[in-house]
């Protein structure tokens, strides 16, 4: 991987573990100086100080330039190129509160350190070519995490799976396009005509058709890092509150039995078998005259819309009713899977006694008794849920996905390059050598060899101080 040139000389200094308190927390350095600011502020309980000693942990106290103590620590010391930025770091583990990081954080800034910016060591770890942006960005994904398959997903982006796709395809165009320059450069030579021989030609789709899978992956990328969207919907009084809250096995949800008591949308996370989710109760559909139960209807219907799975739950100790019917009718013709849920099943006698739903307008991708109160039936309404969000995601967690906008963006724009390189094959070679070389651009863009400065700014920023 090759280092973007810009040159980092300062030393950099941030708190690593969240505000409040806690055991431990972590004051960490990085750069030239980080040794040398961290062994003026440490005093070891050994005879060595930091900067002799070899070993990477010591045990001792941080001072203040009087020489009065602040807190007993451990130091650890990771010396370039073996460190998360492939700068000197320095990570000092005080007591876990505001006095003492606050305090420890202050003197290596009087001993010359500068406050980082938010993900300024994942930043320098990208810009001295340990990582590349798609691992960087991944690093994120990792922290933020709610489920093992968004963390394996995670992993395999911090690990390098996208990137080694990227780099694969830019290496073959690489290669393409100076065989293509050749020509362009020589034009009397006499091989011009191998220029389009079939194995560059074939090479070109074979790239094209890598990309094309690759965008499929987006939709799973999406799912893995922000969790499927699951809308809970139904006529007012079902038990929607109340199934949200026995998912969530939560009080999260006002429940009464007075209808129109959900006005809101209220979200959560939901981990399903390691899938993450985000649940969402909705305001009961019915026409209504109060103002506000009419916003959280509209909002019901929004979410609806951006919905990647819809639990209908309906009453089973009745039969579906005309307000039932007429929901039923809007979710039919949207191409979101529609679970049914039959809720109350706690006072029915016999399973005869239940209404069957075979008059309501489906498909139903199933259709699952439950009691939200009691319990009963949620484990195989959970199993359903799990099973069909690992259908929608149709790829296993540590599969190369695209997790961001941006990276779909340029690798659509990639496609479009070599869609028109295609078109293009007959033409002269400069027109051919022009769009790769675009193609490279936009692919480059994904990995952080090309991507505008001001775009990787925004990025590092969106990270947190200390990261
Ligand atoms: N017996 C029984 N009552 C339920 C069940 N689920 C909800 N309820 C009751 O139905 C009423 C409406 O519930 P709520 O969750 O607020 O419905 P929502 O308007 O659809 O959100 C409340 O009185 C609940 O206690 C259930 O599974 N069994
Ligand atoms: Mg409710």
């Amino acid at each position: 991987m090759t280092a973007r040139s810009e040159q980092v000389d300062d030393t950099i200094a941030a708190i690593a573990t969240p505000p409040g308190e806690g055991g431990v927390a972590i004051v960490r350095l990085s750069g030239p100086e980080a040794i040398q600011i961290a062994a003026r502020l440490f005093r070891s309980s050994t005879s060595r100080s930091l900067a002799q000693s070899k070993r990477p942990l010591l045990h001792g106290h941080v001072v203040d330039a009087q020489g009065q103590r602040l807190d007993e620590v451990l130091v650890l010391r990771m010396p370039a190129p073996h460190s998360y930025t492939r700068e000197d770091v320095v990570e000092i583990h005080c007591h876990g509160g505001a006095g003492p990081v606050n305090a420890i954080l202050e003197e290596t800034l009087q001993q010359g350190a500068r406050l980082a910016q938010p993900g300024e060591f994942t930043q320098r770890a990208f810009l001295n070519g340990r990582i590349d942006l798609v691992q960087a960005e991944a690093v994120i994904d990792q922290i933020r995490a709610r489920t093992r398959d968004s963390l394996r997903a995670a992993n395999a982006a911090a690990e390098g799976v996208l990137s080694r796709e990227i780099h694969g395809m830019r290496d073959t165009l690489a290669q393409l396009l100076a065989r293509i320059e050749a020509v362009v450069d020589f034009p009397e030579e006499d091989d011009v005509p191998e220029l389009l021989d079939a194995s560059l030609v074939a090479a070109l789709r074979d790239c094209r058709t890598h990309m094309e899978r690759l965008l499929t992956s987006a939709e799973a990328g999406r799912l893995y890092r922000e969790g499927a969207l699951i809308a809970i919907v139904g006529r007012p009084n079902v038990g929607k509150s109340s199934l949200f809250n026995a998912l969530l096995r939560d009080n999260r949800a006002i429940v009464t039995a007075t209808a129109g008591t959900t006005r809101d949308r209220l979200e959560e996370t939901l981990n399903l078998q390691g899938i993450p989710a985000r649940l969402v109760d909705t305001a009961g559909m019915r026409q209504t005259e109060d103002e506000i139960e009419r916003i959280g209807v509209d909002r019901a219907r929004d979410t609806l819309r951006s919905a990647d799975l819809i639990l209908f739950v309906l009453d089973a100790t009745t039969p579906p009713t005309p307000e039932d019917r007429q929901l039923a009718e809007e979710l039919a013709p949207l191409e979101t899977p529609v679970l049914c849920v039959w809720n109350k099943y706690d006072l029915i006698d016999s399973a005869a006694a239940a209404p069957t739903p075979t008059d309501l307008p489906g498909p139903f991708i199933a259709e699952c008794p439950v009691s939200a109160l009691t319990g009963a039936g949620l484990d195989a309404l959970e199993a359903q849920l799990a099973q069909q969000l690992r259908g929608n995601t149709g790829m296993a967690a540590d599969q190369p996905m695209l997790t961001r906008a941006h990276q779909k963006d340029s690798l659509r724009r990639a496609h479009a390059c070599l869609l028109r390189a295609d078109e293009l094959l007959d033409a002269s070679p400069e027109f051919l050598a022009f769009e790769i070389q675009e193609t490279l651009q936009a692919l480059g863009e994904i990995t952080g060899e090309t991507t505008p400065d001001e775009i990787l700014g925004t990025i590092f920023a969106s990270f947190c101080i200390g990261k």
